[in-house]
C-alpha cells in the first residue's frame, strides 16, 4: 500500500493480457476520518517538566501507551477552558499547601482539618509518606501550569480546598458529615477517594448524618444547583462490588472507575452497575513511567500515583472544566453530560461487553459510559438547559419471603406503570434502585441481575468469594443502577437471584422495591436518537471501507496467483 515506487514491470505484464484493456497503476493519498484529532496537531506548549509524561492529559502514546486514550483537555483549554472560577475540595488526608505548584491556586478559607479541628490540613508528618494521599489528588486537580514545577493540573486555573479528615484512628459519621457539607456555598466540587474497606465482604454505606448532609449538599449546595460529589468507585479488585458500597453507588455522587493507559480494567478496579464513567490511572505493565505524575509531598512531584484514588481527581477536574463552561449546571446536569460525552474510545474490558441500553447509550458494567470528554464536555455544557424537574416513583415492591433454589435460581417480576396519571410519573429514566432484603447461608455466592422492560440487563450483585457472611445478609440495601438511563421504566421488570460458587447454598429473598427517578419530559432524548443514528451511519461507513479493502485484497491475490 505504501509503495511509491512504479510498477513498470507489472504493468507492463498486465498490459500484455488480451483480457485487460487498460492498466493503471494507483497512488496513495491521503484522506482523513472527520472528527478525529491527530495528536500531532495539538500545539500545547507547557514548561513543566511533568508535563509530557502525563499521558492521562494528552496521550501521544509515551510510556507504551494507546495514542488518544486521553481525557482530552487539549480540546478544552484551547477553548479558553481551565478551571477559573471553580473550587475543588478535596477530602483526603491534607494538602501540602506550601508546595509551589499548589500554593498560587490553594483556597484557605475553603480548607479545614476536622482529623485535628483547625484551620490548616497540613499532611501529618511519617517516615514512609503514608500521609500523601491528598497531595497528590490535589495536583492532579488543580497543579499550575506554566511554571516550570511538577506537571499541570486538569483545571489548572481552579482552586483547591483541603479537607483533612482521613487521619485519625477512627471515622465517625460527624467527620464524613462536616467534611461533605463544609462550606457548599464556596466549594463547588467535593473530591473523595475513600470508602468502606475493600476487602471484599464489607457492606457499607454512608450513616444517619452524612446521608442527610449529602441530601443537604444536592438540594441546597452551590445556590440550589447542588454540590457535585465525585467519588471513587473502590480499588477492591475482582473481589467487591462497588454496589455494596454505599457511597458510590449513591445516586448523589458520580462515581468513577479507571482505565489504565493502553484501555484495559486496572487489577484493583471493582466493577458495578452504579459506575457512571471512568477516567485512568496506572499501567499493569512495569513502565515507571506508566503511572499518574502529579504532586507529592514537601515540594516533590511523582509519577507514581494510582488507584481510583488517582481517577476521582482528573473527574472532578474535567467537570470544573465544565462548571467553568456553564456555572447554571446542576448536580444532575452534570451527570447527564457525563452519560452523553463518555466515550468506549479504545477501552476494553475482557469480563463484560459494550452493551447498548434501550435508547441507544453505550455501556459497560465496569467502565460505566466510558471514559471522560472534557473536550466534548464543555462544548456541550456551554449551551446545555438544565434538565426538567425530577421525579421519584415507586414502581411495585414484592414483600412475601421467597425460597432461592440453592441452583437455578428465582426469578421474580413486577409490572409497572410507572406512576403515570399521578404527580410523579417517571417516563425518562435517571437513577433506578433496588431495594433489597435478603439472608443466605452465603453472603458472597449471591449474584443478582434485574432487567428493564426495554431489555436491559444490569448486574446489580456478583460473587464476591471472600464475603463468608451468613447472618446479616442485605437489609433494604439499595443496589443502584445507571445502565436503563433515559429508558422509558413502564412495563414488565424482571430480577433474577441466584447463587454461584462451588457449594449449595440456601437463602431467602424477602423484599424487592423498584425505586424509579426521572423525568416526565423529555429533555434531549431528540439528541441521542440523532447521535445514536449518526454513530450507525459511521460504522456502516467503515464497513464499507473495510469490504472495500477485501475485495482490493482478493483481486490483488488473484492476480498475483496468475503470475
Ligand atoms: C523531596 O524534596 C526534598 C526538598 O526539595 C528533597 O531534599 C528530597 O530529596 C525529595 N525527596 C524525594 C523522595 O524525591
Ligand atoms: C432467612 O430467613 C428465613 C425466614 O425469616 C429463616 O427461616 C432462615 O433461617 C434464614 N436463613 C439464614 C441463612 O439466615
Ligand atoms: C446474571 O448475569 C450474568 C452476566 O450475563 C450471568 O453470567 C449470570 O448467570 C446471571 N445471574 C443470574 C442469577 O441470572
Ligand atoms: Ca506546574
Ligand atoms: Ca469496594
Amino acid at each position: 500500500k505504501a509503495r511509491r515506487r512504479r510498477s513498470l514491470q507489472h504493468k507492463l505484464h498486465l498490459e500484455k493480457d488480451s483480457r485487460v484493456r487498460k492498466a493503471v497503476q494507483q497512488e496513495g493519498f491521503s484522506r482523513r476520518k472527520r472528527g478525529y484529532r491527530d495528536i500531532n496537531d495539538i500545539d500545547i506548549n507547557m514548561n513543566d517538566p511533568l508535563f509530557t509524561k502525563q499521558w492521562y492529559l494528552i496521550n501521544t502514546g509515551q510510556a507504551d501507551g494507546t495514542p488518544g486514550l486521553d481525557l482530552n483537555v487539549a480540546e478544552a483549554w484551547e477553548l479558553g477552558y481551565t478551571g477559573k472560577g471553580v473550587t475543588i475540595g478535596i477530602m483526603d488526608d491534607g494538602i501540602d499547601y506550601l508546595h509551589p505548584d499548589l500554593a498560587s491556586n490553594y483556597n484557605a478559607k475553603a480548607s479545614y482539618d476536622f482529623s485535628s479541628n483547625d484551620p490548616y490540613p497540613y499532611p501529618r508528618y511519617t517516615d514512609d509518606w503514608f500521609n500523601s494521599h491528598g497531595t497528590r489528588c490535589a495536583g492532579e486537580v488543580s497543579a499550575a501550569a506554566n511554571n516550570n514545577i511538577c506537571g499541570v493540573g486538569v483545571a489548572y486555573n481552579s482552586k483547591v480546598a483541603g479537607i483533612r479528615m482521613l487521619d485519625q484512628p477512627f471515622m465517625t459519621d460527624i467527620i464524613e458529615a462536616s467534611s461533605i457539607s463544609h462550606m457548599p456555598q464556596v466549594i463547588d466540587i467535593y473530591s473523595a477517594s475513600w470508602g468502606p474497606t475493600d476487602n471484599g465482604k464489607t457492606v457499607d454505606g454512608p450513616r444517619e448524618l452524612t446521608l442527610q448532609a449529602m441530601a443537604d449538599g444536592v438540594n441546597k449546595g452551590r445556590g440550589g444547583k447542588g454540590s457535585i460529589y465525585v467519588w471513587a468507585s473502590g480499588d477492591g479488585g475482582s473481589y467487591d462490588d462497588c454496589n455494596c458500597d454505599g457511597y458510590a453507588s449513591s445516586m448523589w455522587t458520580i462515581s468513577i472507575n479507571s482505565a489504565i493507559n493502553d484501555g484495559r480494567t486496572a487489577l484493583y478496579d471493582e466493577s458495578c452497575s452504579s459506575t457512571l464513567a471512568s477516567t485512568f490511572s496506572n499501567g499493569r505493565k512495569r513502565n515507571p513511567e506508566a503511572g499518574v505524575a502529579t504532586t507529592d509531598l514537601y515540594g516533590n512531584c511523582t509519577l507514581r500515583h494510582s488507584g481510583t484514588s488517582a481517577a476521582a481527581p482528573e473527574a472532578a477536574g474535567v467537570f470544573a472544566l465544565a462548571l467553568e463552561a456553564n456555572l447554571d449546571l446542576t448536580w444532575r446536569d452534570m451527570q447527564h453530560l457525563t452519560v452523553l460525552t463518555s466515550k468506549r474510545n479504545q477501552l476494553h474490558d475482557e469480563v463484560h461487553q459494550w452493551r447498548r441500553n434501550g435508547v441507544g447509550l453505550e455501556f459497560n458494567h465496569l467502565f460505566g459510559y466510558g471514559v471522560l470528554d472534557a473536550g466534548a464536555m464543555v462544548k456541550m455544557a456551554k449551551d446545555w438547559k438544565t434538565v426538567p424537574e425530577r421525579f421519584h416513583c415507586v414502581g411495585g415492591s414484592i414483600q412475601e419471603p421467597e425460597k432461592i433454589p440453592p441452583s437455578g435460581k428465582l426469578v421474580l417480576t413486577l409490572t409497572t406503570d410507572a406512576c403515570e396519571g399521578k404527580e410523579n410519573f417517571v417516563r425518562y429514566l435517571e437513577h433506578v434502585q433496588a431495594v433489597i432484603t435478603v439472608n443466605s447461608t452465603r453472603r458472597g455466592d449471591l449474584n443478582i441481575n434485574m432487567t428493564s422492560p426495554m431489555g436491559t440487563k444490569s448486574i446489580l450483585l456478583s460473587r464476591r468469594p471472600r464475603d463468608d457472611d451468613s447472618k446479616v445478609g442485605f437489609d433494604k440495601w439499595p443496589f443502584m443502577t445507571t445502565h436503563t438511563w433515559g429508558e422509558d421504566p413502564r412495563g414488565t421488570w424482571a430480577l433474577e437471584i441466584g447463587f454461584v460458587g462451588s457449594l449449595p447454598q440456601r437463602g431467602v429473598l424477602k423484599e424487592w422495591t423498584l425505586m424509579l427517578h426521572g423525568t416526565q419530559s423529555a429533555p434531549y432524548i431528540d439528541q441521542i436518537v440523532k447521535d445514536y443514528q449518526s454513530k450507525l451511519a459511521m460504522s456502516k461507513k467503515e464497513e464499507l471501507e473495510e469490504e472495500l479493502d477485501e475485495a482490493v485484497e482478493r483481486s490483488l491475490k488473484s492476480i498475483l496467483s496468475k503470475n
